[in-house]
C-alpha cells in the first residue's frame, strides 16, 4: 500500500528561478538537486519545515521540447503536476493498481530522482491526477 505523501511535483519553466522563489516566499529549502535525462527533467526536492518530516516540493523544469513536463507546461502553463506517495515495493504496489482497473505508465519501474524506483498512474483513471509510486533507494 501507500505510505506517506513522497512530494508534490511542480511543473516550471525556469528551475533557478523557481527554487529561489520557494525559498524566499515559502521559506523552503533545496535539499537535492538532479537531472534525469530519461525522464526529461531537470529537478530540485525543496524541503518544508526544519525537518524531513515536513515533506517536499519536488520542482519539474524540462530539459527537452519533448519531455512530459515540456509538453505540460504548453498544455497547462505552471502549476501542480504529479501528486507522489512512498511505497515499500513499486511492483507489489503497481500490481495491486492494476488489479483495480488502473493503467499503470510503465511496465517496469523506471529511475527516479535519487536512484529511486518509480512508476505512474495514468490521470485519466486517477480522476485527473498523475499519480508516481515512488520505493526510495
Ligand atoms: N496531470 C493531469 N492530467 C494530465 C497530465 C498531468 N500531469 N498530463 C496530461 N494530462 C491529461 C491531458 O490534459 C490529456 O487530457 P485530455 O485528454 O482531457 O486533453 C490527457 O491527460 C492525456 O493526454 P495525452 O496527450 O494522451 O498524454 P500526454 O502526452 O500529455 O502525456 C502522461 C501524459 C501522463 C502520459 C505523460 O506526462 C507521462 O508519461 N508522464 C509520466 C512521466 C513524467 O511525468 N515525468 C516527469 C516527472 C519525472 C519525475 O517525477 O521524476
Amino acid at each position: 500500500g501507500l505510505l506517506r505523501i513522497d512530494h508534490v511535483g511542480v511543473a516550471v519553466a525556469d528551475l533557478d528561478a523557481a527554487i529561489e522563489f520557494y525559498a524566499r516566499v515559502f521559506g523552503m529549502t533545496c535539499v537535492h538537486i538532479e537531472e534525469n535525462p530519461e525522464q526529461g527533467v531537470r529537478e530540485a526536492m525543496m524541503r518544508v519545515g526544519p525537518t524531513p518530516e515536513g515533506g517536499c516540493v519536488q520542482l519539474l523544469a524540462p530539459l527537452t521540447p519533448e519531455s512530459a513536463i515540456a509538453k505540460f507546461l504548453d498544455r497547462s502553463g505552471p502549476g501542480v503536476q504529479q501528486v507522489a506517495y512512498t511505497v515499500r515495493d513499486v511492483e507489489v504496489a503497481a500490481a495491486a493498481l492494476r488489479e483495480r482497473g488502473m493503467r499503470l505508465l510503465y511496465d517496469a519501474p523506471r529511475r527516479g530522482t535519487a536512484g529511486s524506483r518509480i512508476n505512474f498512474v495514468h490521470p485519466k483513471d486517477a480522476g485527473g491526477v498523475l499519480v508516481e509510486l515512488v520505493e526510495p533507494a
